[in-house]
């Protein structure tokens, strides 16, 4: 009955949302306690530095061994220090914002919680936020209530800087999802996938003909395709805003922000592609104008217990766009068709490029355009959903329009 969610600014699962807002009145930061949230005695709070190994190596651990895992447990995320960089410290970053748990004794790292910050719009409402992920608690200390503990420390530290509303996504289902979308997933390398016990043959239907049937071309056919780069991230960026304002929510970037967001960081920027933890394309026309761009982030699986394969390229379809249908930002709604066609050109494009990295499989969600091409491009149905949150601040439900990212 949701003890703890109960006591939250979030709204109920039965509510109906009437105005749109915050649910608290803004509180000063000067009320909010500055010491750390109380905890049990055998328990420490422990900020990590991710530039410091052993921090960066116990996160790595913990995440690995307790984080979300398939059902019967043969795949977990394979996470780089490549990937938390990415992921934990966009423009803005606070280590402050890492937040861990330690056994005082042993100083074992047994729980975590992060957030980064994010501007997010809901409709025509902006506003400074942050994003939480990868919540974790040590298989051996579940259902002891540290959840609500962690969540009220993170809260605590996001408030003292003044941000009050907060975005976050889970498979659970918690009071109350503002949107909800399914995963998919479109096979690459059919065979590896089957041989790990990813996919299945379904009944009636050979092993070539499933090969045929995910069959790739072996380039890409969209005229001026290319690699995203530094001296895009303005036109890049246009188009990105121009096309997310169709949504309902989504996140506004800064130039800094999408460069992170589609580039990387230096360090990144400086591996080769098959190394990589974001990877992003443009269309430039006859004229050097950038029209589209795709983007798709890579969190390859661990394979656990198999004797021909232990690791499975995992990509995710992140962000895109195109000028297509758009007209000076407007979408017009007789131009879905082309739209459509247009996406399922840009996308098939992605697919070829993850394959062409080693991918085996693409992932994507039922968000955004993302339902006009799934079905064509072969994406299937997964059995996970994901639920989308926001803290302090209600809004009607929103279909199609989220942030497209998902860690877990
Ligand atoms: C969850 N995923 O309902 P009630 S997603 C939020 N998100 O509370 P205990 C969750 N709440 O029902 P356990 C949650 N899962 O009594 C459970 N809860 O009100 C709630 N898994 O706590 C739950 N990572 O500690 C209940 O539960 C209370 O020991 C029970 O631990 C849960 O990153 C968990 O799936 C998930 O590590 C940590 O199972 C554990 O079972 C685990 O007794 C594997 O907790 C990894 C996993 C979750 C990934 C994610 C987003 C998290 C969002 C947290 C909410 C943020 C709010 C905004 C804060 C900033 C505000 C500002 C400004
Ligand atoms: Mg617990």
């Amino acid at each position: 009955d949701y003890k703890f969610w109960k006591t939250q600014p979030v709204p109920k699962l039965d509510e109906s949302v009437l105005t749109e807002g915050p649910i608290e009145k803004d509180k000063k930061v000067e009320d909010i306690p500055s010491e750390p949230y109380p905890i049990l005695s055998q328990f420490e709070w422990v900020t990590l530095d991710l530039s410091d190994e052993d921090d960066m190596d116990q996160l790595y651990k913990l995440l690995y061994e307790h984080y979300v895992e398939d059902h019967d447990s043969t795949f977990r995320f394979a996470y780089s220090r490549d990937f938390f960089n990415w992921a934990l410290k966009p423009p803005g970053w606070r280590e402050d914002w890492h937040v861990g748990v330690r056994v005082k004794g042993t100083k074992r790292l047994v729980a975590f919680i992060s957030g980064v910050p994010a501007t997010l719009r809901v409709r025509d409402q902006e506003m400074k936020a942050v994003e939480i992920n990868f919540l974790c608690v040590h298989k051996k200390l579940r259902n002891k209530r540290l959840t609500p503990v962690l969540i009220k420390e993170i809260t605590r530290r996001v408030n003292r800087c003044g941000i009050w509303q907060a975005l976050y996504t889970s498979g659970t289902l918690l009071p109350s999802p503002v949107s909800t979308c399914r995963y998919t997933h479109r096979p690459l390398n059919w065979e590896k996938l089957y041989d790990v016990g990813f996919s299945a043959l379904p009944e009636g239907v050979t092993k070539s003909q499933m090969l045929s049937r995910y069959a790739l071309p072996s380039s890409t056919k969209t005229k001026g395709l290319r690699k995203m780069e530094e001296k895009d991230v303005e036109d890049v960026l246009s188009l990105y805003s121009k096309f997310q304002s169709r949504f309902d929510m989504s996140q506004v970037f800064s130039k800094e922000e999408l460069s992170h967001w589609l580039l990387g960081d230096a360090n990144e920027r400086s591996h080769a592609d098959d190394k990589r933890v974001v990877l992003t394309y443009v269309v430039e026309n006859d004229e050097g104008r950038i029209t589209d761009f795709v983007s798709f982030y890579v969190l390859p699986f661990t394979v656990i217990d198999n004797a021909r394969h232990d690791k499975l390229g995992v990509a995710y379809l992140y962000y895109y766009a195109t000028e297509e249908g758009l007209d000076g930002g407007r979408f017009d709604p007789a131009s879905v068709k082309v739209v459509t066609k247009r996406l399922e050109s840009l996308i098939s494009d992605a697919l070829v490029l993850a394959k062409n990295i080693g991918m085996d499989v693409f992932n994507a969600l039922t968000s955004q355009d993302n339902v006009l091409f799934l079905d064509d491009l072969k994406f299937g149905p997964g059995d996970g959903f994901l639920n989308y949150y926001l803290f302090n601040y209600k809004a009607y439900p929103i279909s199609g329009g989220v942030v497209n990212k998902e860690y877990d």
